[in-house]
């Protein structure tokens, strides 16, 4: 299949002997080294190969990402059948290429042909067998499993509500009934999807073992530039670096629900029930804040109430992020952003309300998708999107195959870095809280305690999701055991239990986004550590010498203009060249994270002193 490659050997042939000629600096020499033309003739093999599957799929993935987003935006029976037709065509086209791949020796090309064949092989997220009708048939199960969790509702006190509403109860309700009531009523959207998501695992398998790979779950972990065996031990040494860390903040938590809601609803010793959290999925805990504060200062301002009171509306916060990054010295964002974004729930249609951000033309084109509300998390949350589009924009030179994070951790962490630097400083600055209201040093413990409560909170749940689903697309978990696994590796890896027995036919994991919509979450975990990374990075550039938590880069120009370089490198090398430019280190590292929580850890240890933590 090596369709374009009209290079006679006669011209590779006089390439090399050219290139012979000028790296020699001795009197001029006439020899030419076999071994050397042979490599050529196939790295422009390689090329024009390359060239011509980067053109394919990028036009055809403009034209697909229109589908999705036309029924991200709009869920009806029409605009899925189109998103599904289109998954299916652009699959088949990105499976055959990487199939055609296969002609070439990847150890017998130059690094920068063999990593994109390397790219376009382990790329896909979910590939196709090339068999017919396997493609449609993959596609018609994702895009339904997609609009089945996106449209999910259930009957709660007499009405039908949906996620936006009974994510509100579970942060705001303090009545362990209702709280009960609410976590059973959405995971109950969940259990039809079983059988889809079995036969999609089915099928997806089927296609990483055409390309080369014995499961799904492998290829995943093939792409961070080492084997995939050592991409799972990184993961592990990282989490084992932070795990101390959770292990008292769990500790604490219990601690503190189980004075506030007593021995009958949140035991002293054990796991901690998840619907007591604040969050659907106990990924994030900051929601219940209030029951958790330490007994030292706090801030006397509560951002969501500020947002509010300040009048901001979900376009001015999105404005505000945009703000952050270009006082950094990045682009405004094109016009068409602002014109085509969906920034709030639109009224009459079904819509894909979690948020996402996207790349319609790999130019310019870029958007945000979210049904924004104005408080705390969503604030976060812009900036976390934001960051996305301007990845996007900054590697928009590279080629096709290299428009893509470093690795799929970067990109989830450029927001969220960003996000770092909102501290009570840049609160002021911005004009949110006064100087009078800015809390002094005393504040730092109950600040970083909400922080915290999401940052670290969320590591051991993506290290959950993304175990879960390994050992279902590797056939270690069978379709029968898929709900009790999430159990028990939920309760290993977060010490959380549901809130009561569980049904036979649940499927609890279904009713998280990611999963129905097949997202890798192994890149929230690395992001989660990353982010951390990077802020202590671009606090040294800076020169700051305070506490990592009160760093804000903010109308840092010189710390942006590396931090776009960072972006501009796009996935052309491999991660940890990337990495190094900016922060100097090869590594993934839990050190920036323990550092920037060090007086909480110190203080959570006092506060556990004498419980037995665990559970
Ligand atoms: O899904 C997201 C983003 C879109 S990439 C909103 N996040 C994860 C989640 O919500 O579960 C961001 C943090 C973790
Ligand atoms: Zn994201």
């Amino acid at each position: 299949m090596m369709r374009h490659v009209f290079k006679p050997a006669l011209k590779s042939a006089s390439l090399i002997a050219i290139g012979l000629a000028l790296a020699a600096c001795g009197p001029a020499k006439t020899t030419i080294d076999p071994d050397a033309i042979a490599m050529e003739e196939r790295a422009i093999e390689a090329r024009a190969f390359l060239d011509d599957a980067e053109s394919q799929i990028a036009a055809k993935s403009h034209i697909a990402a229109q589908a999705y987003w036309d029924q991200a935006t709009n869920i009806t029976p029409e605009t899925s059948a189109a998103a599904a037709q289109q998954g299916a065509e652009f699959t088949k086209l990105v499976v055959s290429l990487a199939n055609a791949s296969k002609d070439f020796d990847v150890s017998e090309l130059p690094p920068a042909e063999a990593r994109k064949l390397q790219i376009l092989r382990s790329g896909i997220t979910l590939p196709a067998p090339s068999r017919e009708g396997a493609a449609e048939e993959l596609a018609d199960i994702t895009t339904k499993l997609d609009a089945t969790y996106s449209t999910g509702k259930f009957m709660f006190q007499g009405r039908e509500i949906d996620l936006l509403e009974a994510s509100r109860i579970i942060q705001e309700s303090r009545d362990p009934e209702e709280l009960k009531a609410v976590w059973e009523g959405w995971h109950s959207i969940a259990a039809p999807m079983a059988p889809d998501y079995t036969r999609m695992v089915e099928i997806a398998n089927e296609g990483a073992r055409e390309l080369g790979y014995p499961s799904l779950d492998q290829m995943w972990l093939s792409n961070y530039d080492m084997p995939p065996a050592q991409m799972e031990a990184e993961v592990q040494r990282l989490w084992s670096q932070v795990e101390p860390l959770y292990k008292e903040l769990h500790c604490y938590t219990r601690g503190r629900l189980n004075s506030y809601y007593g021995e009958a609803v949140q035991p002293a010793a054990g796991p901690i029930r998840a619907d007591l959290l604040g969050n659907m999925w106990a990924q994030q805990w900051s929601g219940v804040y209030d029951i958790l504060q330490t007994d030292t200062p706090g801030p006397s301002y509560d951002l969501s109430e500020r947002l509010n009171e300040k009048g901001y509306t979900p376009l001015q916060m999105v404005q505000t992020a945009e703000a952050f990054f270009t006082s950094l010295g990045l682009q405004a964002l094109p016009q068409t952003f602002w014109e085509r974004s969906m920034i709030t729930k639109p009224e009459g249609r079904e819509v894909v309300c979690h948020a996402s951000a996207w790349d319609l033309d790999d130019f310019e084109d870029v958007r945000i998708k979210m049904c924004t509300q104005v408080n705390a998390e969503d604030f976060q949350t812009v900036h976390h999107e934001l960051g996305h589009n301007y990845y996007q924009l900054a590697y928009r030179n590279q080629d096709h195959l290299y428009k893509n994070g470093a690795h799929d951790g970067f990109h989830e962490a450029i927001g969220d870095f960003v996000a770092l630097s909102i501290t009570p400083e840049y609160l002021e600055q911005i004009g949110l809280i006064t100087a009078e209201e800015k809390p002094g040093a005393d504040a730092d413990t109950a600040l970083l305690l909400n922080t915290a409560l999401d940052k670290i909170a969320f590591l051991p749940f993506a290290l959950s999701v993304d175990s879960w689903r390994w050992d279902v697309l590797s056939g270690e978990t069978a379709p029968e055991n898929y709900n009790q696994s999430w159990t028990d590796i939920r309760l290993k890896n977060q010490g959380i239990i549901p809130p009561g027995p569980r049904p036979a036919d649940a499927f609890d994991p279904g009713a998280k986004y990611h999963i129905p919509g097949n997202t890798p979450y192994l890149r929230y975990f690395l992001s989660f550590i990353m982010q951390f990374q990077f802020h202590k990075a671009a606090c040294e550039q800076a020169g700051w010498e305070g506490p990592l938590h009160r760093c804000s880069i903010y109308g840092n120009k010189e710390v942006g203009r590396r931090f776009e370089e960072m972006m501009e490198a796009g996935m052309s090398q491999p991660w940890p060249d990337t990495l190094e430019k900016f922060t100097g280190t090869r590594e993934m590292d839990g050190s920036a994270i323990i550092e920037y929580f060090d007086p909480l850890m110190v203080y959570l240890k006092e506060e556990n002193a004498g419980q037995s933590c665990g559970w």
